[in-house]
């Protein structure tokens, strides 16, 4: 019977790649290997799913945009708590075409929403959540950061999470993707008192609009509150958006005061243009 494992100089071989390409791979979390002696090897069932992952890679669908199976990988380096793999990883995805919007969306939110899934049904510690938010949390902004742009603003946003709510990595992944697009972005994080967010609804200057996070049902209250403190106050004219995971079905979203409830990116992006059309 053949070794279950083969050398990363066979995988070389065998892909028709360069060493240091298939080093490449390891090093980014994409092939598994271990070192045995001074030979990186790699155990074949590792390899096969490598090679069925860069089929699937090469076979464009929906447009063109690769199909290669990040998310899985994503949540694979997040669970095990791997960051330079998850930055590496998150630079592999840019480098192969995709774009800002499609790591944060398609690669890191399923990552996350398996995750807490796994959490949910008793087969991870709530810690690897915990450690994985904040690996997301760290790498978005060192990524992000690269994809702001100078230059003249459509105006500044505002955005926060309502008292209570401490579900915010979609915060730092909107501003990033909001600046992007051109506008300027407060981010005023989790768990925000109501008055503060009051406070920076009226203060902030050239200020176009509120954009407000909600993961959890029971935060409802506040952000109800929240809104409705707004409404009464000197920046009652400006619009507040709403999205996040606790507002994804009708019936929830029907427990909100006067507020756009929000999908995602385009849709914000849409309402803004045409709030700033109207301005
Ligand atoms: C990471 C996480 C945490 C982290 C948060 C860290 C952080 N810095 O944000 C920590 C560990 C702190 C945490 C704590 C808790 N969590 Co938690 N958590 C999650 C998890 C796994 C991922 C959330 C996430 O970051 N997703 C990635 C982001 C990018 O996705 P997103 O928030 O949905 O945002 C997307 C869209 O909704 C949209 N969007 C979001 N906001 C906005 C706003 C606007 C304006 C727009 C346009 C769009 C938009 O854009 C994003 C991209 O598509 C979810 C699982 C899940 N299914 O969501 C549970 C989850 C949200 N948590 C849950 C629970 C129960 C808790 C805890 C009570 C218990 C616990 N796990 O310890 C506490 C409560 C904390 C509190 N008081 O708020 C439940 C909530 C159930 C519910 N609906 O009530 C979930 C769903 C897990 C589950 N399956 O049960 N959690």
């Amino acid at each position: 019977m053949s070794p279950p494992h083969i050398s990363l100089k066979e995988v070389a071989l065998l892909l028709d790649v360069h060493y240091m390409t298939a080093y490449r791979y390891m090093r980014e979390g994409h092939l598994p290997a271990a070192k045995v002696g001074r030979e990186w090897m790699v155990r074949k069932a590792d390899l096969a799913a490598f090679q069925k992952g860069r089929l699937v890679a090469k076979t464009p669908k929906g447009g063109g945009r690769k199909q290669a199976p990040w998310a899985p990988r994503m949540t694979a380096l997040l669970i095990k708590g791997e960051e330079r793999s998850v930055l590496a990883l998150m630079e592999s995805v840019l480098r192969s075409g995709n774009d800002l919007q499609f790591l944060y969306f398609d690669v890191v939110t399923p990552a996350m929403v398996e995750i807490g899934r796994l959490w949910q049904t008793g087969q991870l510690d709530v810690f690897v959540e915990h450690r994985a938010s904040g690996i997301v949390d760290r790498t978005a902004a060192r990524i992000g950061a690269r994809f702001s742009t100078s230059g003249v603003r459509k105006g500044t946003l505002l955005i926060g999470a309502p008292q209570g709510e401490m579900h915010v990595l979609s915060n730092g992944l909107l501003a990033d993707l909001l600046q992007q697009a051109g506008w300027k972005v407060d981010n005023l994080g989790a768990d925000v008192p109501i008055q503060s967010m009051v406070a920076a609804a009226e203060q902030i200057p050239d200020l176009v609009g509120i954009c407000l996070s909600i993961s959890m049902t029971q935060n409802f209250p506040a952000l109800n509150q929240t809104i409705a403190e707004i409404k009464q106050s000197s920046a009652s004219h400006l619009p507040i958006f709403v999205g996040g995971a606790a507002v994804k079905d009708k019936a929830s979203a029907a427990q909100l005061h006067a507020c756009h409830i929000v999908k995602n990116l385009p849709e914000l992006l849409a309402l803004l243009h045409q709030q700033a059309r109207r301005r």
